[in-house]
């Protein structure tokens, strides 16, 4: 046995150990630790039984996704795990699974392959493939169906969700949940089998729940329908679904063929690529350089947030939900009243959709405490501002926590774009000031924004970090520039997309090609549900940093002028109706043309590439900055930071990885020629310049493998 793989004796039922922290990941020496295990209890006479479990903290949590780069670089040749599978089915003697923590993936499959399955209440099962780009590769499209229905299978290969130890009963994917020592329950579990001297049943052989052809076709159907509306422009969850549906229609032995087919299709495209660049990504922005691991922290036990409007309330939520008592203060109690209607109204939301219990919301309802004045901040561990985005009341608000606060709490403001060092000046502890960036709606968006401030201590930032992971947050660090890294790279990107309206895109058709691309949303849309207001106050907060030399987009202000904010007032770009639906609108139509006309712009005929190159390669040519300057720390960062604040689709990878897809010899000539038609605004980055130049990439500069001395 091998150190990846463990065989132990508890009296004549044998006890494979899978021990490849941290995950139990299927890497090289695991299957081949499995195989040999299964090959010793068929033949040694005295073990009458195997059980199978996973060392530390989780069973299997799937195959090694770090080897699939090594597969599609050509620099290994990829292996099948059905040999092993079929092995492990043909074993004479009964094989038991015992499940705790995670069963994903190829850990699911191995599971299913086995003749019974027991679990731990708290374990889970799922193949989460399709969130990788790919599908099941070891015959778990053909298995799980074979064990709990075509519904339910395709439910969770397309889709990917994981379901809890209760359901996968329910639906015959376990056979048993074991309360207690889950190992003494499955050595217990696997004498009664023993007992009963039957013949080992064999998923693969199994086929009365794979259903009829008419109820099929209507599962899958509404699979596909699911897939386009719920998982746009990705093509996994339909690989999926297509291997699935060869389970009922082929046999085991051709459905496998069939499903290894489509797994090889995906993972070598480039949605893979890109969404398994995402997968670590949203690990690696975790590292930060200089902060190591051991870092102490403060434990955030107590919160406390200012402001109870768009964002205040959704940030007392996060802390609600995740079980930390919050004060909520506001300015008056009308406000406070306002703020806590809307965070009740949120949670009745999500009772009524059967996301938690009444019991749940009470519970968390109970953990936010309104309030008119600071006391009680003296025990907050923490305290976000929220409050209107002005520099003075921020100071005004800073100065007063500064006296009441204890001296190790963290002073969060979570400004869009004013300048934590400013911020920080006005208290005598800038070290425990820092920007946490919630995106709208703040219980909703994953994306959390931490700003470090020049004074700002590593304990404050590590804390700031974790805290992130425990608001089930992703928390990436960036530099203290205006905007800090999302908005800052936003302004380039709405710029050319009001641009291109000016120049004769019409508004829909600018944001019907970023839909089109992957985007959740068009920027012009995006625009009018934020309110065109925010923006519109921020510029006049910054009309002073202006370059009046600049082109600077005409229609936005006008419309703000004319009172037209977006949603919130029924007009911005678009009309709105009571269900919020947008409608083009000829006045903005009309008010575009004579903007232009007024500003001298020739309007042409403008296609949907060039809509997406001017968008794409603005924000690329921003973030390049942005890196050269060290505002963010890695390409990857940018990339997360979009996709999980900005909605862009991950299935693309993130703006930068995009780039890098596209080429950035392509990205930078094309921006190159922009800069001759536009001018100034398009001046390339010097680090783009340089990667091109050097046919090198932002992957590469991520991991340091190019000379700045070029
Ligand atoms: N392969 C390689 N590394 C993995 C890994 C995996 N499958 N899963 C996790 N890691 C690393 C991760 O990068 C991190 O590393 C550390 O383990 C801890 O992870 C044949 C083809 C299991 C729920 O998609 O969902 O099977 O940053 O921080 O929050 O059909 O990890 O410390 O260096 O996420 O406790 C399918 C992916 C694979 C599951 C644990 N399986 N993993 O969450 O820890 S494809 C998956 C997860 C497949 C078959 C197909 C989560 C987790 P580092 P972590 P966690
Ligand atoms: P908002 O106008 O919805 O809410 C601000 C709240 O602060 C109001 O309810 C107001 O009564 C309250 N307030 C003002 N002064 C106060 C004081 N002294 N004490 C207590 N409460 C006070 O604004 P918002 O959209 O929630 O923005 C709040 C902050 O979050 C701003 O800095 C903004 O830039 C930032 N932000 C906004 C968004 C967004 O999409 N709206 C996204 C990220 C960050």
């Amino acid at each position: 046995m091998s150190e990846l793989v463990l065989l132990s004796k508890d009296g004549d039922v044998a006890i494979i150990t899978v021990n490849n922290p941290p995950v139990n990941a299927l890497s090289p020496g695991v299957p081949e630790g499995i195989a040999a295990a299964v090959e010793e209890i068929s033949k040694d006479a005295r073990i009458k039984a195997g059980v199978l479990v996973g060392g530390g903290s989780t069973f299997i949590a799937g195959a090694d996704i770090k080897e699939f780069g090594r597969v599609t670089s050509g620099e290994r040749k990829g292996g099948s795990l059905l040999p092993l599978l079929a092995a492990i089915e043909d074993c004479p003697k009964p094989l038991i699974a015992a499940i705790h923590g995670t069963a994903f993936g190829g850990g699911l499959e191995v599971a299913m392959a086995f003749h019974y399955r027991v679990a731990a209440p708290t374990a889970q099962v799922g193949q989460p493939e399709v969130k990788l780009g790919i599908i099941p590769g070891a015959a778990g499209t053909q298995r799980l169906p074979r064990l709990a229905g075509t519904a339910k299978a395709v439910e969770m290969c397309a889709f990917g969700e994981p379901v809890r130890a209760k359901e996968a009963l329910d639906h015959g994917i376990i056979d048993s949940i074991i309360e207690g020592d889950l190992l003494a329950g499955a050595v217990a579990f696997a004498r009664e089998v023993v007992a009963k001297n039957e013949q080992p049943p064999r998923t693969r052989e199994r086929s009365e729940k794979l259903g009829d052809e008419q109820t099929n076709a209507q599962v899958f159907a509404a699979a596909r329908e699911q897939a386009k509306k719920t998982r746009r422009g990705q093509t996994a969850p339909l690989a999926a679904i297509e291997a699935v549906e060869a389970a009922t229609r082929l046999s085991f032995e051709e459905g496998c063929r069939k499903e290894a087919e489509l797994f090889r299709d995906c993972l070598f495209g480039d949605q893979s690529k890109a969404l398994i660049h995402v997968f670590f990504g949203e690990r690696e922005v975790a590292r930060i350089p200089d902060i190591p691991k051991e870092t102490p922290r403060i434990e955030i036990k107590k919160a406390a947030v200012i402001g109870a409007g768009t964002m205040g309330g959704g940030i007392a939520m996060n802390y609600a939900n995740a079980g930390i008592p919050v004060l909520l203060k506001e300015s008056s109690q009308e406000m406070l009243d306002r703020g806590l209607a809307t965070i009740k109204k949120n949670y009745a939301n999500s009772v009524k959709k059967g996301r938690f219990s009444q019991e749940v919301m009470d519970r968390r309802m109970a953990l936010i405490t309104p309030a008119l004045t600071y006391d009680g901040f003296e025990d907050a561990d923490i305290v976000t501002e929220a409050v209107f985005e002005g520099m003075e009341l921020k100071k005004e608000v800073f100065a007063e926590l500064d006296k009441v606060c204890k001296p190790e709490a963290i002073l969060a403001s979570n400004t869009s774009t004013l300048n934590i060092d400013e911020i920080a000046s006005a208290t005598s502890r800038p070290q425990q000031v820092i920007g946490h960036h919630f995106f709208s709606p703040a219980n909703v968006m994953r994306l959390l924004e931490i700003v470090r401030g020049k004074a700002t201590s590593k304990e404050v930032i590590a804390s700031s970090m974790a805290l992130a992971k425990k608001l089930k947050k992703v928390g990436v660090l960036v530099g203290n520039c205006r905007g800090f890294v999302g908005n800052r790279m936003l302004a380039p990107y709405m710029r050319e997309a009001q641009f291109l309206v000016e120049e004769g895109a019409r508004p829909e058709e600018v944001d019907a090609a970023l839909y089109k691309f992957g985007m959740a949303m068009g920027p012009l849309a995006m625009g009018d549900l934020a309110g065109l207001d925010v923006g519109w106050r921020i510029r006049k907060e910054y009309k002073h940093l202006e370059d009046p030399n600049a082109r600077h987009p005409v229609v936005v202000d006008r419309l703000c002028e004319m009172g037209r904010y977006g949603q919130k007032t029924g007009a911005g770009w678009y009309r709105y109706d009571e269900s919020r639906k947008a409608t083009p609108d000829p006045e903005v139509e009309e008010l575009i043309r004579q903007l232009a006309a007024e500003a001298g712009i020739q309007r042409r005929e403008i296609g949907g590439d060039e809509i997406i190159e001017r968008t794409m390669y603005a924000l690329v040519n921003e973030g390049a900055r942005i890196l050269e300057e060290g505002y963010a720390l890695r390409a990857v960062d940018i990339d997360i930071i979009y996709i999980n604040g900005y909605g862009y689709p991950a299935w693309r990878g993130g703006p930068m990885w995009y780039a890098d897809t596209v080429g950035l010899k392509k990205v930078f000539d094309r921006i190159v020629e922009f800069h001759a038609q536009h001018g100034e605004l398009w001046q390339p980055a010097p680090l783009l310049k340089l990667l091109a130049e050097q046919g090198k990439t932002f992957a590469d500069f991520d991991n340091g493998n190019i000379s700045i001395t070029a």
